[in-house]
């Protein structure tokens, strides 16, 4: 057992680096974390980033990562790992923020030693020294000329996946360039965060990997390459050509060996010279790959935000979702939807009904999990009530796109009314805003579910929940009854390290997969469904998943009320 060998999955996420450690038979075997906030010194952020509010800017010093690298391999050491038994590196990094490298970087990359830390040796590397963060919001100008660059969103989404949005590397690049367009100049190339972390374990600078270049606003799907109308828009007057460069190639294998690790790593460190790097991805491209997810099955991440996952065949692109190439399978694709109001929305109405309560419950969610459950679906005592839906937003929403506030109506399906009314009470607002946010996944991934036969509607086969909202029981209970899930709702048993999991399981298979051996096959053979995942609620109840599926054409048409109203002041 001890000559098993390992494989490390990083996450690179906005508030920590984390390293995780698998055997080949996919058990954990050692974890560290660097908390860029409580672990960092020399850097004034908060919350892993710095802002210019003035600007909408939010970015995160690139140094800050370098010196997490190496605490995090130190602390990796401490806890005992021996580095000769790890075979093989991958990454996820927080999609779309870039790295500006400057004509030294790949001289500075190839000459590290080891007796020096990344931080001392790279920290010249580095025309510019911050990272933009997915959180910036200041490229609405460069955003409107992306959507507009091939005739519309629907058109640019149907090209690279997705229409222009704020935190999209290409909108960031365009708006660069002419906010520091010396800096741009000096700039030799350009890295997304994922492979940023694998250039410094190359020792040179990393190409880009198939899924994570979909986040950039730049990548052509269908046509497997750069999109040259956006790359003249993105490039402005420095010229298509000098963009290419500082872009690089994209490879299409996401398990290629990309080359040994420097020997930086194995002198400092111990690892074996022939520990093998491979392609760093996005982090939620990474997030799927934490288990064998079939096409047919839903994964969501309950963070901070809420993100919706799915691998599937169909390309049916569309303003309001992203498309992205899937990390490891030619032919699939993950689609996403990214919501900025989950857990923060849902703490709101926790915190409300725990001062109403006046009590300290055992566990701050006991109250609200009580109450949601208690409290009828939909807010109706019989199923002859109007229903009672709502969105509520305390930041401004991506899906769709609304200022924050919240919204309330009554929505009666026998006739299609829908009528505004005033506020619910927190305790009818704790199921309502759980229903709120499921009855948006459901609505917009309709159109990828299939019927599973058996007479039974279109649904996931499962529903996986994963992040800080996995632990609690009114969602899963909740996410069973309005996205249904024939097998069930599962958790996945590894707190909230899915996307350094699945990281390091995209390293066992980049190294120990069989000639066209897909990720999905060589993950599942492995898979031990009874220790790695728990099943957390029932999934499809015939009756209550058909209601639900009335609930969301009425909530279709609140969202489009609240749209045309805000927008058009309607
Ligand atoms: C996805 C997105 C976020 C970041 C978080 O488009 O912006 O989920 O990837 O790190």
């Amino acid at each position: 057992m001890a000559s098993q060998p390992l494989y490390i999955g990083f996450d690179l996420s906005t508030q920590q680096l984390k390293g995780l450690v698998v055997n080949s038979e996919l058990k954990v075997e050692y974890i560290a974390k660097f908390d860029f906030d409580a672990d960092s010194t020399g850097f004034s952020i908060k919350k892993g980033v710095m802002t210019n509010e003035a600007e909408h800017e939010v970015f995160a010093p690139v140094a800050l990562w370098l010196q997490a690298l190496d605490t995090v391999l130190d602390s990796l050491r401490k806890q005992g790992l021996d580095f000769k038994r790890v075979k093989g590196i991958s990454a996820a990094g927080q999609q779309h923020g870039s790295v500006y490298w400057n004509t030294e970087a790949e001289q500075l990359l190839k000459s590290l030693d080891s007796k020096k830390s990344l931080e001392e040796q790279l920290h010249d590397a580095f025309s510019h020294p911050y990272s933009p963060n997915w959180q910036d919001s200041s490229t609405q100008k460069e955003c409107d000329e992306f959507d507009a660059c091939l005739g519309g969103q629907e058109q640019l989404a149907q090209a690279t996946g997705s229409k222009a949005h704020h935190r999209f590397t290409g909108p960031q690049i365009l708006r660069f360039t002419r906010k520091h367009p010396d800096v741009y100049q000096k700039t030799a190339r350009i890295s997304l965060v994922s492979s940023f972390l694998a250039s410094l374990f190359l020792g040179h600078i990393a190409p880009f990997d198939i899924s994570d270049v979909c986040g950039m606003d730049l990548w052509n799907i269908k046509q497997g390459a750069y999109d040259e109308s956006l790359l003249k828009l993105c490039a402005g007057k420095f010229g298509v050509e000098d963009l290419k460069k500082k872009l690089g190639e994209v490879p299409e294998d996401g398990g290629l060996h990309l080359g040994p690790v420097h020997p930086y790593f194995t002198q400092r460190y111990g690892f074996s010279s022939d520990c093998t790097v491979i392609p760093a991805t996005g982090d939620n491209p990474a997030t799927i790959l934490a288990l064998p997810l079939l096409p047919s099955d839903a994964m969501v991440s309950l963070g901070t935000s809420t993100t919706f996952l799915m691998s599937t065949p169909s390309y049916k692109p569309d303003p309001a979702t992203h498309f992205f190439n899937h990390p490891t399978t030619p032919g699939l694709y993950m689609f996403m939807l990214c919501y900025k109001n989950g857990g923060l929305a849902r703490e709101h109405v926790r915190d409300a009904i725990n001062q109403l309560k006046k009590d300290t419950p055992a566990h701050p969610w006991a109250n609200f999990d009580e109450i949601a459950l208690k409290t009828p679906a939909l807010g109706q005592q019989d199923r002859t009530d109007p229903m009672k839906l709502g969105l509520f937003f305390p930041r401004p929403e991506i899906v769709p796109n609304l200022p924050s506030g919240q919204w309330r109506f009554t929505y009666d399906p026998a006739t299609g009314n829908l009528e505004t009314t005033d506020g619910l009470t927190p305790e009818e607002e704790a199921r309502a805003i759980v229903e709120s946010q499921l009855l948006s996944l459901r609505l917009r991934s309709r159109e990828l579910t299939q019927s599973p036969g058996n007479d039974l509607p279109a649904q996931p086969r499962r529903v996986y929940l994963v992040g800080g909202g996995s632990k609690n029981k009114a969602i899963a209970q909740i996410a069973g009854e309005i996205l249904g899930g024939v097998e069930g709702v599962y958790k996945l048993d590894v707190g909230d390290n899915a996307c350094a999991l699945g990281a390091a399981y995209k390293a066992v298979w980049g190294l120990e997969r069989q000639p066209n051996q897909t990720f999905e096959d060589l993950i599942g053979q492995r898979w031990k469904e009874d220790e790695f995942i728990e099943k957390i609620a029932e999934g499809y109840q015939k009756g209550v998943y058909e209601h639900y599926g009335k609930a969301v054409e009425g909530f279709a048409k609140m969202e489009e009320l609240v749209v045309r109203q805000v927008h058009q002041g309607k």
